[in-house]
């Protein structure tokens, strides 16, 4: 195996290479190598200075997040970190691809910085639930002041090369080769014997009084809940307060608690699901993808549009096929309108997804014929999907892929009504296309390289693809909406059931999110399933008395509830008229309910219904269920996922305080899953098996 760190002189300029794919990560073996070569290298009198370059795709993208929670090894980042600050002699360092995190740290502890126009820097450590924990909210602070290191810190946010040099975060952009560039620079810099400065020696100041407050306050609401941005802007307190060492400390203080804390041990496994969800079992990365270049979107309404756009952002050329002259100039109308906000959204936002590609909208059903995907996105309902789609593979040609999407659908009843079931998948977008997550929905026939075609395609969409045997997402959805209902029943109303949620984490309870997404959709999904409920379920009528009065959520302004001209939700006595007379009639006794067991109980039915899932095979691994619900349904990633968030608190004691409620009269649809009875029996979690 190639060394992780090596050195090699040039004249009196040494080059202290790195070389640790994928993404030269700090770990330990790169900290010892790395310390031991510096020590060297600083204390032989023929060198005049250090150039820090990296081999391969990136400078270092951080420390090893692969080894957070486990015994720390000496020396940690920190200690190499400072070992370049005490150097007597200039240490320069060669910036490429993406510096990161403890990467950027180690920069700063540099005496000078050059970096190539592509290269992007920044500290993400606050999407792990932690804060740069190697000096950097000491030091930036120091060196482009409190503003920007606010913002850079508390947000994760990264920035181009240009940006840094604005900032004065680097000192040169560098051509390419950068590793001779920086020589050049280090040779340079010995010739004008320019002066020696360290970072930690300049002084961090408030660019007005109250800045940290007003900057706290001004993140209360987009981060609420999290631990971690308020932990930064403490230690970027401890910079502007305190002399640098004891900054130091107090940032180690601040990042340990972190460490240890359940929020960011619940956002590093997010991190590493994220990567590791689109590796699916049983379809490995290489295997063979169809090239497509059209699709036709079957209807233009809202579902069309979003699922037209998705493939529009991996570059397909897209057409929405409307029905009628009507629904056409509709289609045209709102495509108008999205590209506008397309073309506003791409020139605010420089790291924005190019320009997508105009989606045409029209008539001609001949379009079909030639098509490389065909989705059937028409509104109407399962049985009315499964025969347009049967109408549809009469026309189309051969090695066209067959996309439906409804969410209510069986992939399998619909494939069969096809003569290519292996060219037959189900797509599910969420939060109307927006979210990032997009489930892909094999069929029993489904050709593996349609699988992939449609995880590439997603990925190329910039979404993040969870293979699954059915819709997962909506169908857990239900089961947590159900329950929330029978809360109702027993005492409480939508904004409390709401507000428990909220807290908790979501952007919304089960109640104001289905008024958003529109009642219509669930209480269709509850009439097709009529017969399959159990009795209970049946008996809650609640659905169906407030949409029969025409309240379909947001859009028609009433459903849960009331909602002003801006769309501003309102408490409405009528709801709560009709919960006090289906009570009266169902002879439930209102009663107070308790904010946690309203939150466990709603939890946990989804946590039973996930379980389920994936006894069925519907979804292969527990991570699957996480990533669709913390980028498709918003649960807080800081929380982990349902499954994730059930193992953090013993499934054990889930299941026993499921026992609990179904112990209840009606409770009994919170029985424990016989997945979590045989884990909670073992002392296992989800995770611990898959
Ligand atoms: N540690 C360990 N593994 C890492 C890693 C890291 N820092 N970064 C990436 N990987 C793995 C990743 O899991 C994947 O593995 C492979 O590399 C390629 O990644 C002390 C506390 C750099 C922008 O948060 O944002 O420093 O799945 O698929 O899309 O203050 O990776 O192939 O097995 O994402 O090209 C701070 C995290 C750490 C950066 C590249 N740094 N990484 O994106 O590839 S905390 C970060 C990224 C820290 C100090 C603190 C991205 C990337 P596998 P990839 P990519």
């Amino acid at each position: 195996m190639a060394p992780l760190v090596t050195l090699s002189t040039h004249g009196n300029v040494a080059i202290v290479a790195l070389n640790n794919p994928p993404v030269n990560a700090l770990s330990h073996g790169v900290r010892k190598s790395l310390s031991e070569l510096l020590v060297g290298a600083f204390s032989d009198a023929s060198i005049g200075a250090v150039v820090i370059w990296c081999e391969g795709r990136t400078f270092i993208a951080g420390a090893d997040i692969r080894e957070f929670g486990k015994t720390p090894l000496a020396p940690d980042v920190p200690e190499v970190v400072e070992l370049i600050d005490a150097a007597k002699k200039p240490v320069i360092a060669a910036l490429h691809g993406t510096a990161l995190g403890g990467g950027l740290e180690l920069a700063l502890a540099c005496h000078y910085r050059v970096a190539l126009p592509s290269t992007r820097v920044g500290f993400p450590e606050v999407t792990l639930g932690l804060l740069p924990g190697a000096g950097g909210t000491q030091r930036l602070p120091r060196l482009v002041g409190v503003g920007a290191a606010l913002d850079l810190i508390v947000n994760g946010r990264l920035i181009s090369a240009a940006q840094a040099l604005t900032l004065g975060l680097i000192d040169a952009i560098a051509e390419e080769p950068l590793r001779e560039s920086a020589l050049a620079f280090a040779e340079t810099m010995l010739l004008e014997g320019r002066p020696h400065r360290r970072v930690s020696e300049l002084v961090a100041k408030l660019d007005a009084p109250g800045q940290l407050e007003a900057y706290r306050a001004s993140i209360a609401q987009r981060s609420r809940g999290f631990l971690a941005p308020f932990h930064c802007i403490e230690a970027i307190r401890a910079a502007v307060e305190l002399p640098f060492k004891e900054g130091l400390a107090r940032e180690r203080t601040l990042f340990v608690e972190l460490m240890d804390s359940p929020q960011s041990k619940a956002q590093r496994h997010a991190f590493f699901a994220e990567r590791e969800v689109t590796r699916v079992p049983g379809l490995p990365d290489d295997t063979a993808t169809r090239t497509l270049r059209s699709a036709v979107v079957v209807g233009s309404g809202t579902r069309a549009r979003a699922i037209g756009a998705c493939f529009a952002d991996a570059s397909l050329s897209v057409t929405l096929l409307a029905g009628t002259r009507e629904e056409l100039d509709n289609g045209v109308a709102a495509l108008r309108v999205s590209s506008a906000a397309d073309e506003a959204r791409a020139g605010l936002d420089a790291n924005a997804k190019g320009r997508r590609a105009p989606m045409a909208c029209s008539l001609d059903t001949g379009l079909l014929n030639d098509a490389d995907l065909i989705v059937e996105a028409g509104e109407g309902d399962a049985t009315a999907q499964r025969q347009s789609l049967g109408r549809i593979d009469a026309v189309v040609k051969p090695g066209a892929i067959l996309v439906t999407t409804s969410p209510y659908a069986d992939i399998d009843n619909v494939a069969a009504c096809t003569k290519r079931s292996e060219e037959v998948v189900g797509v599910q977008l969420h939060q109307g296309g927006t979210a990032r997550v997009v489930e892909n929905i094999r069929a029993r026939d489904t050709a593996p390289e349609v699988s992939a075609t449609l995880m590439k395609l997603a990925k190329s969409a910039g979404k993040i693809p969870v293979l699954v045997r059915g819709p997962v997402g909506s169908r857990m959805f239900t089961e947590y909406l159900r329950e929330a209902l029978f809360l109702l029943e027993e005492g409480a109303l939508p904004e409390q059931v709401d507000r428990v949620l909220y807290d908790f984490g979501f952007q919304a309870g089960p109640f104001a999110e289905s008024d958003r997404s529109g009642l219509d959709i669930e209480w269709h999904r509850r009439k097709v399933r009529f017969d399959s409920l159990d009795p209970r379920a049946r008996a809650c009528t609640l659905l169906d008395q407030i949409c029969e009065q025409g309240r379909f959520g947001l859009a028609s302004g009433a459903g849960f509830y009331r909602y002003d001209a801006d769309g501003n939700r309102i408490h409405d006595p009528a709801v709560e008229d009709i919960l006090v007379l289906h009570s009266k009639d169902r002879g439930i006794v209102r009663r107070a309910i308790s904010g946690q067991e309203i939150l466990e109980r709603c939890l946990f039915a989804l946590v039973n219904e996930g379980a389920r899932v994936l006894e069925e095979g519907i979804a292969a691994r527990p991570l699957d269920i996480d990533m669709i619900w913390i980028h498709g349904y918003a649960f807080p990633v800081y929380r982990g996922g349902p499954m994730f968030y059930a193992d953090q608190l013993g499934l054990a004691s889930v299941r026993n305080a499921m026992l609990g409620y179904a112990a209840e009269p009606g409770g009994e649809h919170l029985t424990p899953a016989p997945l979590v009875e045989r884990l909670a029996r073992g002392l296992m979690g989800f995770y611990a098996t898959s």
